[in-house]
């Protein structure tokens, strides 16, 4: 059977999507980056609470120092972000490039940042301040042509006894609260709220599903969509019912997402504005994510945590403005755009598509020209988007038995962009390509555990594809991949097999004992940490490289590969969490 895909029942979208869902999607597809905004009370603590630095993200203060409702409703009293500029937060996020925003109108906390009905535990009726915050946004938006969304917390609200989350107040255990009647009393009366009073909504960004059942999830769904029928929902409304799914915080799979899918990111670590938290990614890093995920199909949902003051933090506020020059003159490459026609990532960038134009995104800038396998197009013309009058030379060779397709696109010595530099190439016809794995030019191969064939002898199994790009539920020793895969030059290979977490900020665990075999040659041992794989992705979602030895592979051509498990570490969550296999020429 080919890899299977699961729709993860936590975040989700839904699998099939129908030419309507399709329609609802067709702005969120085209927008590919947009701004989140975690702003509320918890930005005036900002990550310290009576005098002690509490650990974790921002927002989430109350929940970390186990702030009773009494001592933290208190901080309402204080909120008065007098800088606050709708205008100037609007006007950053069209700076950089972003079509879309989305801010939290109500976060776990239960605060409300507009003016609800529902109760007074809200900006204008709580707070000093007393303006509606999302009103000046809806406006500001509306004269930037921004889409403004909102993020409800729909599950979690730690004001409240009968949702979820709050376990330090004096509320009812959960299976004895009622989260229908929260859902009744809070959660639809300010859904109603936000998509009657602030114009056309673009989406509702649910969020950490924990008490909520499929039936209320679906019914949520048709609520929000009988108000706004082109508002989308997140995959966070939970069991896999969003109009798209999001992927884990900071998630970032190695080859290309199938469906639609948006990674949610921090700058920093925290989201929720935090005094402490200087871990800011560079521009560099953050336009890198950029161009990787465009190229995997992925939106991109940056988040700015504002002070208590108003202010988006200056650190933030410099990466967006050069975010924005760079898309000045390379937008093209990612706005509109479909995935890669690669399912597999490439060390030197992203490529996107549109029409017959395929866009390289050189995340790093190859020393000597840039060499392609696998297209099976004519090449009309290439240039850089920074300078598209000067041609840049294309060859491009075919070796008919090995059925083979080889470019060089000729480059400067340098690139134009100190970040991302972008190539044009303008084809004869929609991009087409070899589908099967092939060897690169550096010699190596990877195989994507999300281009598998699984191989599931007895029913029953839950092994998947995780839209994370690893493998779930690979506990039973039965169970197998394969790949076909294209070698052009014969040779030894060292055989590295790369394994990560299913879950943020996982604990990565070795010792499955893996076999791999290619023809007659093969190679076993057990997963351990012997090297890290650096960059973004590791960071939330611990990855780590076994080398496993060294094979022959003596002939050109169609070649298979076949991993076994020979022993499961069990208590590995998910079992053998496999990220790919690596041949590199040795
Ligand atoms: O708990 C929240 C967290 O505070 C933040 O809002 C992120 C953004 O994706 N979502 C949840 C954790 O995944």
């Amino acid at each position: 059977m080919a890899a299977r895909r699961v729709r993860d029942r936590n975040a989700g979208g839904r699998l099939h999507l129908t030419p309507e869902d399709e329609a609802r999607l067709a702005w969120w597809r085209e927008a590919r980056f947009g701004m989140f905004i975690h702003w509320g009370l918890y930005a005036i603590p900002a990550g310290k609470w009576k005098g002690e630095d509490i650990p974790g993200i921002g927002e989430w203060i109350m929940h970390a120092a186990r702030i009773p409702v009494v001592e933290y409703e208190p901080l309402a009293a204080r909120f008065n972000p007098t800088r606050f500029d709708a205008g100037a937060w609007v006007g950053l996020a069209k700076k950089a490039g972003m079509k879309y925003l989305v801010i939290t109108s109500k976060h776990h906390d239960g605060f409300a940042i507009y003016d609800s009905a529902v109760s007074d535990y809200d900006v204008v009726d709580a707070t000093p301040f007393g303006r509606d915050v999302l009103a000046e946004l809806a406006e500001a938006c509306r004269k930037a042509g921004i889409r403004l969304c909102f993020y409800h917390s729909q599950d979690q609200d730690w004001h409240e006894p009968n949702a979820s989350g709050n376990d330090w107040d004096d509320f009812p255990p959960p299976a004895k609260r009622d989260f229908e009647g929260y859902l009744r009393e809070k959660v639809k009366p300010q859904l109603t709220e936000l998509l009657t009073q602030y114009g056309p909504i673009g989406l509702i960004w649910f969020d950490t599903p924990m008490l909520i059942t499929e039936a209320q999830s679906e019914d949520l769904r048709r609520f929000v969509h009988e108000l706004q029928p082109d508002c989308l929902v997140s995959g966070r409304i939970g069991h896999g019912v969003g109009d798209y799914g999001s992927l884990g915080d900071n998630q970032i799979p190695p080859g290309r997402a199938v469906g639609a899918w948006e990674t949610p990111a921090t700058m920093n670590d925290t989201w929720g504005f935090k005094t402490e938290d200087h871990n800011w990614k560079s521009t560099t890093t953050l336009l890198h994510l950029l161009a990787d995920l465009a190229g995997k199909g992925i939106n991109y949902l940056l988040n700015v945590g504002p002070t208590a003051e108003g202010e988006i933090p200056r650190p933030s506020v410099e990466r967006l403005e050069a975010i924005g020059r760079w898309m000045e003159v390379n937008g093209e490459a990612i706005y509109g755009t479909s995935p890669s026609p690669y399912a597999y990532a490439f060390d030197w960038g992203g490529i996107t598509q549109k029409g017959s134009t395929l866009y390289l995104l050189l995340t790093h800038w190859p020393d000597a020209g840039l060499t392609l396998h696998g297209l099976r197009n004519k090449v009309k013309s290439a240039y850089l988007l920074a300078a598209p009058d000067i041609t840049l030379e294309v060859s491009q060779t075919r070796n008919d038995d090995l059925d083979h397709d080889v470019l060089e696109l000729e480059l400067p010595p340098n690139g134009p962009d100190e970040h991302v530099s972008v190539v044009a190439l303008e084809l004869d016809g929609p991009a087409s390509v070899d589908a099967a794995p092939l060897q690169q030019p550096d010699g190596s191969i990877e195989l994507l555990a999300g281009m598998a064939d699984l191989h599931v002898p007895k029913r029953g199994s839950r092994i998947e594809v995780h839209p994370g790009g690893v493998i779930a539920n690979w506990y039973n020793k039965a169970n197998w991949m394969s790949w076909k895969f294209k070698v052009v030059e014969p040779g030894k290979f060292d055989v590295k097999v790369v394994t990560g977490t299913l879950r943020h900020y996982g604990v990565w665990e070795g010792g499955h004992r893996i076999r791999v075999s290619v023809g007659g040659s093969s190679v076993s041992g057990a997963t351990a940490a012997d090297e890290q794989t650096g960059g973004a992705r590791a960071s939330y979602f611990p990855e780590h490289v076994t080398n496993l030895g060294r094979i022959t592979i003596d002939s050109v051509g169609m070649h298979e590969l076949k991993v076994r498990a020979e022993e499961i570490n069990k208590s590995a969550l998910g079992g053998v969490a496999l990220a790919s296999v690596r041949l590199q020429r040795a």
